[in-house]
């Protein structure tokens, strides 16, 4: 499957590419310690090739105390000890490109960890230093300094300042372990270009943006008065010019950004997609929109419309490391769609609906314009687990008094051989978060002999990507369905159409079937949830 798209050779190959979320911690356990690893992934390249996809993006794999899962990093030029080496890095940066499969890595720009060599140094220096100045100290409001100087929400709950021995606050959007960054400090600005060159001269052809619509401030620190004016901290305008400045060293080293942007208006999100900026940027309205024909439409024409103007290619996206694992999401009764405050323990899922949805899902997704992210795991179909209270390391659970169950559900190691200890993640030490039982009936070796499991669906959809130049980048057209029914045309007589409704749908005209998420019914006809794509 060498150069798996069409396009993995040529300079737009991010246009289209399908692209592959690796959590290192949770991949594969080379050494069998009980954590994910280099080693383990390296392992598992001939796996990500036959599976078909161009790209891997890491989340962070840099030395990091492991306060928010490695978004917390010590030393961005580091591999943590417990992932590996950076020669290791490197070859795997180097064996992956030999399959045809290119590599990103994820900067965190908003903030470092608290073990930081720039933040230790901070605390060490005192009120007034210059070393503060690459964070936000301040002094405390109220009498004696004992209160926060500003009342901005934290994006995990819970506080947003933490007081230092001396009496100064220092600001953190997310835990105290990951002190916010001073954006208006030059020596922040040069440290992250260096970065930026110091992993493209190791081979690494893009990079995800975290959290990239929050790291400018405004300088007062105010607090938040909503409608009235700028917010103090998401999308300020000044941040633009961070991008503009990326994208020049990008552009030398012909690499391209995928920015994490939460960012619901359609206007505001486009501007992060102008030229001369990010490449593109996850599409979680698509990823929040529940089960359902009419918001999905609304979705994709919403997301084709912003992109249009700036002439960047969308991006589709079922889940990711932060959010309920797609089959569990869409096999709640109702509520489909994800949102962070209705995140609760004991939501009830049915497994099979939310297994048939998310296959119909992944040949949505894959045919619509432009490239498509998967989340390691996503190809097993695995469900959310339920990690027993007192396994979980989530910083979002604790920050939320344990009404949050937080994101460790979706971070469970992977099952690669059913009759293996631990599912074959590793050997010897208990994987870090434990697997619930029966993990290992999605386990990939079998599912890889099953013809009707999630895996054999997602190799035969990504071959068939690869191999059909419609697919992709490029326009599409809606066709006339059913009511319940979505149809869609894609150059080269191309046509996607999934059924969200009770009765089953005549199939749009066609030649062939090329492929279906599930079996047609007797008479041929296309049944509830379940997705087909055909030549006309
Ligand atoms: O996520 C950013 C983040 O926390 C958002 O998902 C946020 O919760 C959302 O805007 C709420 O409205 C990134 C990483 O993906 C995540 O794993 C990290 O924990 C976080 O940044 C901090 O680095």
């Amino acid at each position: 499957m060498e150069g798996s798209s069409r396009e993995s050779a040529g300079s737009n190959w991010w246009r289209s590419a399908v692209i592959y979320q690796v959590y290192p911690r949770s991949f594969a356990d080379g050494d069998g310690d009980g954590t994910g690893d280099l080693a383990g992934v390296r392992a598992k390249l001939p796996y990500l090739a036959e599976l078909g996809v161009d790209a891997l993006w890491f989340t962070p794999w840099y030395l990091s105390p492991l306060a928010d899962g490695g978004y917390d990093v010590a030393d961005y030029r580091t591999i943590d000890p417990a992932f590996g080496t950076l020669a290791e890095a490197e070859k795997l940066i180097a064996e992956a490109r030999e399959l045809g499969i290119r590599t990103i890595v994820d900067i965190v720009p908003n903030h470092v960890s608290d073990q930081h060599a720039w933040f230790r140094a901070a605390l060490a220096a005192g009120p007034g230093s210059p070393e503060r100045e690459r964070f936000h100290f301040r002094p405390g409001r109220g009498e004696n300094g004992e209160l926060p100087p500003n009342d901005w929400p934290s994006e995990f709950s819970g506080e947003t300042w933490t007081r230092v021995e001396d009496g100064e606050w220092y600001l953190h959007l997310f835990t105290p372990q990951q002190p916010d960054l001073n954006w208006d400090h030059p020596e922040v600005r040069q440290e992250h270009e260096d970065v930026l060159r110091f992993w493209f001269e190791r081979g690494v052809s893009g990079v995800r943006i975290d959290s990239a619509a929050l790291v400018a401030k405004d300088p007062e620190l105010p607090d938040f008065v909503e409608g009235e004016g700028p917010h103090p901290y998401i999308d300020r305008d000044e941040l633009h010019e961070v991008y503009r400045s990326w994208r020049r060293v990008a552009d030398e080293y012909g690499a391209v950004f995928v920015g994490e942007v939460w960012m619901p208006d359609a206007e505001r999100f486009a501007r992060y997609l102008r030229p001369g900026e990010l490449h593109t940027a996850f599409n979680f309205n698509f990823m929040t929109c529940p089960w359902d024909r009419d918001r999905l439409r609304a979705a994709i024409d919403g997301t084709l419309a912003e992109h249009a103007p700036v002439g960047a290619p969308a991006t589709w996206v079922l889940c990711n490391h932060d959010v309920t694992r797609t089959v569990t999401r869409y096999g709640r009764a109702e509520d489909t769609g994800f949102a962070f405050d209705r995140k609760r323990f004991g939501v009830p899922t049915d497994l099979e609906r939310g297994t048939r949805r998310a296959r119909a899902a992944a040949l949505l997704s894959l045919a619509l314009p432009g490239s498509v992210y998967l989340y390691q795991g996503e190809e097993l179909g695995l469900p959310e687990a339920d990690v027993p209270r007192e396994k979980i390391q989530d910083p979002m659970y604790f920050r939320s008094q344990g009404v949050d169950p937080g994101r460790d559900g979706c971070r469970v190691p992977l099952p690669w051989v059913a009759d293996a200890p631990y599912s074959g993640f590793g050997s010897r030490e208990e994987p870090w978060l434990p697997q619930p039982e029966g993990w290992s009936a999605y386990a990939a070796d079998i599912q890889a002999a099953d013809p009707s499991s999630m895996l054999t669906l997602y190799r035969a959809a990504l071959r068939l990507r690869a191999s059909e130049p419609g697919f992709g980048d490029g326009p599409m057209e809606w066709l006339p369905a059913a009511p319940g029914v979505l149809a869609f045309a894609r150059p080269d007589g191309l046509v996607c159409a999934v059924n969200f409704a009770r009765q089953p749908a005549q199939l749009p005209a066609h030649s062939a079937v090329l492929l279906a998420s599930g079996s047609l019914d007797e008479s041929g006809g296309l049944p509830q949830d379940t997705a087909v794509w055909l030549r006309q």
